[in-house]
């Protein structure tokens, strides 16, 4: 029998697909690197569906791949070696929202942007934002943990998340939290499966909370000569003001954006680097006082403050652009944070990793640096081989992540493991620790049959 055959005992044959576009399509994820494989796709429409199609896994010895809006970076969502894509694309109804709780319970597969226009039609605020908000989904931004470009004030996805609906690979279903605020009753297995990259079951539907709508924002770019003033420009806005977002991109980054759409440079003389802030518009004042003291100071160079709300959106796709904007040239990603008293060494050590193994290469420097996330791509040069190009930035990452390993930082601060760094895990994780998480994967996918292969080697 068929794999095809086979998932029709679970689905109706007409949300089984096996058509090579399809598999193609649904088989990947942003990652660009992987062969793709998978031996069918499904559409569950329900929380049944998705339990009888995993206990089906269990008794036929399937693996199951759980699929989002596929906008991941790290392969997590990759299809390699005959897997069945299961997509939440047929799961994407808000199912209920809740004024007193401010709540709202919404299928795995409501894409981010959806979430955020209910939020805003009910007065209301979903703040966790990223340039792939249009197309990713909530099940996969709370199966990866997601981040985004607000996490400095508003938090991590995991903070937003007040209950789950979860599918187990043993196939049982388990209403996790259900919305409480207090609930001192032992383990908290919601927290496991945010984050668990698929492989302790599905996430099916979501508690969500929603918080009250920001105040008017504004956007100022600054123009820095150095990177480590980003780390001084920092500490002077917060000492006056709240920051809503504190980002920041190279020159490199910036000309990427430019050659890629139709964007106005944010100031009329270049700077090697650009940091991006956002703020509640009554504390524009100490924020200009701020600007004055970083240009005195020399950290800054230039800057602009947003005028308009058109402005503060032409200012923030120069940054939200970047990974659209060097994705044909198929980047290494590295997606790296320590603590924030950490950043200004770890930047040097850095940038003598980057200088003395990548002197020919072109390295994208952006990220979150307000929270201690520092995305690095470093780009294929035309004609490299892409296995060729990965390899040798496979070999050179060790030495990266053994400095990380040693400030206490993460080897993936927003994007997940999956495959791309699995097998760099242990520099963020002890031995211990991952042969707890094997024993936690035991227990909640006896079978193994949840993403085979990614987050962790199973022996
Ligand atoms: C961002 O911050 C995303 O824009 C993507 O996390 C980062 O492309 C990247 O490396
Ligand atoms: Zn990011």
């Amino acid at each position: 029998m068929s794999v095809a055959d086979t998932l029709t005992e679970a689905l109706p044959p007409d949300r089984v697909r096996t058509e090579p576009d399809d598999l193609a399509t649904w088989g990947t994820d942003w990652t660009r690197s992987y062969q793709v494989a998978p031996s069918a796709v499904v559409f569950p429409e329900s929380v049944e569906e998705v339990a009888a199609l995993t206990r089906l896994a269990n008794d036929r010895g399937l693996a199951l791949v759980p699929s989002g809006g596929r906008t991941g970076l790290s392969g997590g969502a990759v299809a390699t070696s005959g897997e069945v894509v299961v997509s939440f694309d047929r799961m994407h109804r808000i199912l209920g929202f809740n004024e007193a709780d401010r709540i709202v319970r919404c299928q795995a597969g409501v894409v981010t942007q959806a979430l955020q226009e209910f939020a805003q039609g009910k007065g209301l605020f979903y703040p966790v934002d990223f340039a792939s908000s249009g197309s990713s989904q909530i099940g996969g931004n709370i199966a990866t943990n997601a981040g985004g470009i607000k996490v400095i004030r508003h938090g991590l996805t995991r903070d937003w998340v007040a209950g789950l609906t979860v599918v187990t690979g043993a196939g049982q279903v388990l209403e996790l939290n259900r919305g409480l605020v207090k609930n001192a009753t032992g383990y908290d297995l919601r927290h496991l499966f945010i984050g668990s990259e698929g492989t302790l079951g599905f996430i099916v539907e979501a508690d969500l909370k929603l918080a009250e709508p920001p105040a008017p924002q504004r956007v100022m770019v600054l123009g820095l000569d150095r990177f480590a003033d980003a780390l001084r420009v920092l500490p002077c806005f917060q000492a006056r003001l709240t920051l809503s977002a504190f980002e920041f991109f190279s020159e490199l980054a910036l000309s990427k954006v430019l050659a890629h759409r139709e964007l106005q440079r944010p100031l009329a003389t270049p700077a090697a680097f650009y940091a991006l802030l956002e703020f509640d518009a009554d504390a524009e004042d100490a924020a200009l006082a701020a600007f004055e003291e970083a240009l005195a100071e020399g950290w800054a160079s230039d800057g602009v403050m947003s005028q308009s709300d058109a402005q503060a959106a032409a200012l923030w796709a120069l940054r939200e652009g970047i990974t659209e904007g060097i994705a044909p040239q198929v980047p290494y990603k590295n997606d790296i944070s320590v603590r924030i008293s950490e950043v200004p060494g770890f930047l040097d050590d850095v940038n003598d990793i980057v200088s003395a193994h990548y002197p020919d290469l072109e390295v994208c420097w952006f990220g979150h640096i307000g929270d201690g996330n520092l995305h690095l791509n470093i780009l294929k040069p035309k004609g490299l081989p892409i296995e060729d190009f990965y390899q040798r930035c496979h070999t050179i990452s060790p030495k990266l992540f053994a400095l990380i390993g040693a400030r206490g930082g993460s080897i993936s601060a927003e994007h997940g493991v999956g495959l791309l760094k699995r097998d760099f895990l242990h520099f963020s994780r002890s031995e211990e620790e991952l042969a707890l998480m094997r024993s936690l994967k035991r227990t909640f996918d006896p079978n193994g049959v949840m993403n085979p292969g990614k987050l962790l080697a199973m022996p």
